[in-house]
């Protein structure tokens, strides 16, 4: 889908057990400004259900996994992140919406700005006009 990706990182594996590592700019296609994580989701819970005007992100699912409904106003799109070593591009004017988080499962995310609520798009009628203009 346009505006998403799979970027894979290096999965260094040794008998110690594994290390992955992510450069800003290097293996994500933006400078990283903001760092959160997801954890602890209840059963049958949904979160998102919104898209951003101008962010960047790469979703990661570090322990578990979670599946990421993707959409925009001609196509959508069902992932799973399972994989620590797999991340989820989604760029600007992407509708999303996360549920079946597993158990323990914890989805890291990469942001290209800080924290800004005017950037979200929570309304889907409005979402589908701002989208058009772009798909
Ligand atoms: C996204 C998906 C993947 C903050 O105060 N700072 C932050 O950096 C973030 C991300 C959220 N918040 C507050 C705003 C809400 O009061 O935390 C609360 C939960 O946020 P929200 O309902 O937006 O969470 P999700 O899981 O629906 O969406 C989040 C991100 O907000 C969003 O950008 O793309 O994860």
């Amino acid at each position: 889908m346009f505006n998403t990706t799979f970027i894979k990182f290096k999965d260094i594996k040794d008998k110690y057990g594994h290390l992955t590592p992510i450069e800003s700019k290097i293996n994500i296609p933006f400078e990283i400004k903001r760092v959160y994580y997801i954890t602890k989701v209840d059963d049958g819970v949904i979160r998102g259900f919104h898209a951003h005007k101008k962010l960047h992100q790469v979703l990661i699912c570090l322990n578990g996994s979670v599946k990421i409904k993707l959409k925009n106003p001609n196509s959508e799109e069902l992932v799973e992140l399972n994989e620590p070593s797999v991340g989820l591009y989604i760029g600007p004017l992407i509708w999303r919406e996360m549920f079946d988080f597993t158990e323990g499962s914890v989805l890291l995310v990469l942001a290209s700005d800080y924290y800004n609520e005017k950037d979200y798009i929570r309304n889907y009628d409005f979402y589908l006009e701002e989208a058009k203009k772009v798909f």
